[in-house]
């Protein structure tokens, strides 16, 4: 468990004691009047991101007949839309929704969603023994669902953020006709956490950013950051309006957002060709900057990465600022970006501080630039950083110091992960665990957002464990993430073509078969810095002792368990997971069913072996040559990997051993 504020952990305590964690004297203890409608606890759910606090405290709720939710101002449109489908989902037929004020309604399950401080909550949580009327901290909020009060649900909340919140971990607490019965304590590590489209190659469709936006609201991503290198008007058009018909796509996406909670962040990329003394310039930025606010916009950016910074786009900037270098470089940036915190964030009502990537991004040493705009930069001003490196091998708490101590300030994560656009990842879809993030960083970032792929859908994987790390770095499970992204994507989910409750286990086992072959995570030069495909790795491993160990039949007899279900996991995963996840990995599902064919031949092969037919050892040998060469042929398109190549697949594990095996003996 993190570190908490005071009054939180007078109330963690008082949870985890199951008493009263008042500032007054615990009431005294309640016997609970024991209801019909009690089911059996079994117990607690698995909730992404993983709550600070979830203890089970009785039997589950029932769902069934009509349920009312009751609901404070606090609670907005969006949550109470949610609010009524994961209770239809769960099984209630009908769902009424009203004000404290309003004449209550015949209803056989009671939902009361408010302000953490109101009276009805607040004694509502007593019931429950959960009875602190404190303030929470933004985005923060209390569930507690059991069977035996007035209202059986309980959430409670300081901001429409922390209740939306608060029900999308009902969400995960459903099961068809039952609510677990359990008390939930939670509020985000990093204030700042989501996915920023940053990518070089084909940007994001509209479809697919509608898609993310209502995905992140599912794992409580508060940030989406529009910056696609190859959206012209982002860079090299800075200077220009957006066309009518993107302006129209913006604004939906805005709606979008804001209905799922996250902060649509427009990034401008001027870099490339602004004069940073010409006041034209400005205006034209300022220009760009104020359509968007127009539109409701709130969060800005300015990435000034990957540009010379080593000459001027114009004769004035030498005389503003002297001959190119590291160091008249940050002067001009810093007072770029002073002048837009000064002149267009603080005459703005509700815009937030604005964010910069600088130009060097990716390292922590000291530099005249660093020292230029350490010295110059508006303390406001939210600095991007990727780690010791542009892709890292791991991302630690001390480089993340040292960054502050460069920056003078707490630098904000650009994570370069899972991001596919760089040559070191020719051919390959990241699905790897969140690994390698040290517990810790919340304490050193000031937020986290990971550059994903091309792939929209596909990078969920990722997302998913960004979203869990963010929210609670201090109980993150890189392997636990993973498998709830594989339940996500089986079905556990709100967005997407098919709502649900409860994920497939036939369809989790494929996918993590699956995302356990794409594992491995290249650095720039294509070495890796997550190793390929570890699971299988190890049962190849077990399989290679027990044969040379004699006994073969047991050995192929695993071997073959496990063939199966990489073999059939693409026929799996394309019933079973979401249209735009499989339509992504089509080229990776593809080819894992040549690979998996291989695979299960190669198993015959070592059978007949064992059993003395080398005949029929060697056909089967012949056949998974065969399909090892047509998996090689599967490529890539640069549409969708930039850039393309032949499609991986546990590269560096499967294939070797389909090369070694035919030659034990
Ligand atoms: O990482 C940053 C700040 N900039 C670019 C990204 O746009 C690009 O996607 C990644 C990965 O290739 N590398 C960069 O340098």
């Amino acid at each position: 468990m993190r570190g908490l504020s005071r009054s939180f952990a007078v109330c963690v305590a008082g949870i985890m004691a199951l008493a009263g964690c008042t500032n007054s004297a615990p009431p005294p203890e309640q016997p609970a009047p024991q209801s019909s409608d009690a089911l059996p606890g079994e117990g607690v759910p698995s909730v992404v991101p993983q709550p600070e606090l979830l203890d089970r405290i009785g039997d589950d709720v029932a769902v069934r007949g009509k349920v009312e939710v009751v609901v404070d101002p606090l609670v907005d449109q969006q949550t109470k839309d949610l609010a009524q489908q994961v209770l239809e989902l769960a099984g209630a037929d009908e769902v009424a929704i009203r004000e404290p004020g309003a004449p209550a309604t015949d209803a056989s399950l009671r939902v009361r969603i408010g302000e953490r401080t109101s009276p009805a909550v607040v004694k509502g949580l007593q019931e429950t023994r959960m009875n602190a009327p404190v303030p929470m901290e933004e985005e923060a909020y209390v569930l507690a669902a059991r069977p035996d009060t007035q209202f059986e649900v309980f959430i409670g909340a300081s901001d429409p953020a922390g209740a939306y919140y608060g029900v999308q971990t009902l969400r995960q607490l459903v099961s068809p006709g039952r609510i677990a019965g359990v008390t939930v304590l939670d509020r985000p590590a990093m204030p700042l956490r989501g996915a920023i489209e940053g990518f070089y190659g084909p940007p994001w469709t509209h479809q697919e950013r509608m898609d993310q936006l209502a995905f992140y609201g599912d794992v409580k991503l508060n940030t989406y950051i529009y910056a696609p290198k190859d959206d012209p008007y982002h860079r090299e058009k800075w200077r220009e309006p957006y066309p009518a018909q993107e302006l129209g796509e913006v604004r939906e996406l805005i709606r979008q957002a804001g209905a799922h909670h996250v902060k649509f962040t427009f990034a401008l990329s001027p870099g490339n060709s602004i004069c940073y003394s010409d006041p034209r310039d400005f205006q034209a930025l300022q220009a760009k900057l104020q359509a968007m606010y127009d539109e409701g916009i709130r969060d800005f950016s300015l990435p000034l990465d990957d540009i010379s910074y080593t000459r001027w786009n114009c004769a004035g900037d030498e005389r503003a600022y002297g001959r190119p270098s590291e160091g008249s470089a940050g002067r001009a940036q810093a007072d770029l970006l002073n002048k837009v915190q000064r002149e267009f964030v603080d005459t703005h009502p509700g815009v937030a501080p604005l964010q910069f990537v600088p130009t060097e991004y990716s390292d922590v040493e000291d530099s005249e630039y660093k020292t230029a705009i350490r010295g110059a930069l508006d303390p406001r001003v939210l600095v991007m950083w990727t780690g010791d490196g542009v892709i890292p091998r791991q991302i630690t708490v001390s480089d993340a110091k040292q960054a502050e101590t460069v920056w003078g300030r707490k630098v904000f994560l650009w994570d370069n992960y899972p991001v596919n656009d760089f040559n070191g990842s020719r051919g390959r879809i990241m699905l790897g665990s969140y690994d390698k993030r040290e517990r810790g960083l919340s304490d050193q970032l000031a937020g986290d957002v990971v550059n994903p792929m091309n792939q929209a859908a596909a990078s969920k994987v990722v997302e998913i464990g960004a979203a869990d790390f963010a929210w609670n770095d201090e109980d993150f499970d890189p392997q636990r993430a993973w498998r709830a992204a594989a339940e996500y994507l089986a079905g556990k989910r709100l967005a997407g073509d098919s709502p649900g409750v409860q994920a497939d286990p036939a369809t989790v086992e494929a996918l993590l078969a699956f995302f356990d072959l794409e594992h491995m995570a290249p650095v720039a030069n294509g070495s890796a810095w997550l190793p390929p495909a570890p699971e299988l790795s190890r049962r190849l491993d077990a399989f290679r002792e027990a044969w040379a160990g004699g006994d073969r039949r047991a050995a192929v007899r695993d071997l073959r368990a496990y063939a199966e279900l990489v073999a059939g996991a693409p026929e799996r995963i394309r019933a079973g997971a979401p249209r735009d996840f499989v339509t992504d990995t089509d080229h990776w599902l593809t080819a894992t069913d040549q690979w998996g064919q291989a695979l299960l031949a190669t198993a015959d092969g070592l059978e007949a072996r064992a059993s003395g037919d080398e005949a029929m050892a060697k056909a089967r040998f012949d056949e998974a040559r065969w399909a090892v060469d047509a998996a090689k042929r599967i490529r890539s398109t640069t549409a969708e990997v930039r850039p393309a190549g032949q499609v991986l697949v546990a590269d560096g594990v499967l294939d070797t051993f389909l090369t070694e095996a035919p030659g034990l003996r």
